[in-house]
C-alpha cells in the first residue's frame, strides 16, 4: 500500500501534501474548505498582531508561468487564527495544522508568539521570515544578524513547536551562512521557500499589479528550480532535527516528488491551489502515488533526501 503519511516533529499527517501561507487560508471558511479536503494539514495566512487590510488592488496577477502578488499581508489578526485552532483543538487534541504568524516589528513579533506560549495551543506555529511586500520593511531572513539575534531571544521564552518560513537563497555561502545559524537553535521545521521577491511582470507598456510599481513576489512555475535548490542545499546543511517543509512550484505529482527527492517532509501547494482549488491535494495526492508506485517506494522515507548525483 502506498502512503503518503508524514511527520514534522511530533506532529503526524495522512498526507504530506497542504496549502501555502497566503493562498485561500484568509478566513476561517477558507480553512474550513482546506480541513475538509484531501491535505493533511492547513497553515494559515500569516497574522499579524492586529488586523491588516494590506496593500491596494489590483495586488496579485497570474501569467502562464506563475503568480506575482503584493498582498501586503492582510489578515485578521492573529487571535482570530489562534482562537479558531484552539477551537479545533478542543474537538480534537491530534488536529495539527500550522499558525502563520509574524510582527510588524521585532517587538509586536514577541508579544504574539509570548501569547502563543502562555495559551493552550499546542501545535505547530511558523513564524514568517520572509515577506517581501510590506513597503520600507525588509525581507528578515535576509540580515543574517537580525535572524540571529530574533531567534535567540525567541528560543529563552517560546518552548513550543517553531519553526521559520525563509525567502529564496542564491549563493552557495549564503545557505552555509543561514544553516550555521538555523543549527544555533531548536527549531523544528524550515519551510522553504518563500516567493522570489520584488520580481516585475509587464502587459503591453504597463505594470500588471498596483503596490510598489509594480514589483512583487514570484511564484509558481518560475520558482520551482530555486525551490528545489533552497530545499537540498538546506536538508544537506542542517541538522537531522530539524525538519523541512518544501515550497515553491508545486502543481503535480512530479514536482511533489522531487521536493521529497531533495528533502523535504511535506509539501505545500501555493499559486497552483490558487488557481485549482482544494481539489488539487487529491490529483497530485494519486499523482505522487501512481510515481512512487511505479518505482515501489511505498513511503516518504524510502526516497526522501536520497536525490542522485552525476559522478
Ligand atoms: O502578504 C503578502 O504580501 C505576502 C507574504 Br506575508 C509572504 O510571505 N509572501 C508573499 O509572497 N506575499
Amino acid at each position: 500500500m502506498v502512503s503518503t503519511s508524514t511527520q514534522i516533529g511530533n506532529f503526524y499527517f495522512d498526507n504530506c501534501l497542504m496549502n501555502a501561507a497566503g493562498v485561500r487560508c484568509m478566513t476561517i471558511e477558507d480553512l474550513e474548505a482546506i480541513r475538509h479536503s484531501k491535505a493533511g494539514a492547513f497553515v494559515t495566512k500569516t497574522a499579524t498582531l492586529e488586523e491588516r487590510a494590506g496593500n491596494p488592488s489590483p495586488r496579485m496577477a497570474s501569467t502562464p508561468l506563475g503568480t506575482i502578488n503584493s498582498m501586503g499581508l492582510p489578515n485578521q489578526g492573529f487571535p482570530y487564527y489562534l482562537d479558531y485552532l484552539l477551537s479545533l483543538q478542543k474537538n480534537d487534541p491530534n488536529q495539527s495544522n500550522i499558525l502563520s504568524v509574524v510582527g510588524m516589528s521585532q517587538m509586536e513579533t514577541h508579544v504574539i508568539l509570548q501569547t502563543i506560549q502562555n495559551s493552550d495551543y499546542q501545535g505547530l506555529v511558523e513564524l514568517n521570515l520572509s515577506c517581501p511586500n510590506v513597503p520600507g520593511k525588509p525581507q528578515i531572513a535576509y540580515d543574517f544578524d537580525t535572524t540571529e539575534s530574533l531567534l535567540k531571544e525567541i528560543f529563552t521564552y517560546y518552548k513550543k513547536p517553531l519553526g521559520v518560513k525563509l525567502p529564496p537563497y542564491f549563493d552557495i555561502v549564503h545557505f552555509d551562512q543561514m544553516a550555521t545559524i538555523l543549527n544555533k537553535f531548536p527549531l523544528t521545521f524550515i519551510n522553504s521557500v518563500n516567493s522570489i521577491g520584488n520580481g516585475l511582470v509587464i502587459n503591453d507598456e504597463t505594470v500588471v499589479i498596483k503596490p510598489k510599481n509594480g514589483f512583487g513576489g514570484i511564484g509558481g512555475d518560475y520558482i520551482k528550480p530555486t525551490a528545489l535548490a533552497n530545499v537540498h542545499a538546506f536538508y544537506q546543511r542542517l541538522k537531522p532535527s530539524i525538519q523541512i517543509i518544501g515550497t515553491g512550484g508545486v502543481k503535480s505529482g512530479r514536482d511533489a516528488f522531487e521536493h521529497i527527492l531533495c528533502g523535504a517532509s511535506m509539501v505545500q501547494i501555493g499559486s497552483a491551489f490558487g488557481y485549482e482549488d482544494v481539489a488539487i491535494f487529491k490529483r497530485i495526492q494519486e499523482e505522487l502515488q501512481a510515481i512512487m508506485k511505479d518505482k515501489v517506494y511505498e513511503n516518504l522515507n524510502d526516497f526522501r533526501g536520497k536525490l542522485h548525483y552525476l559522478d
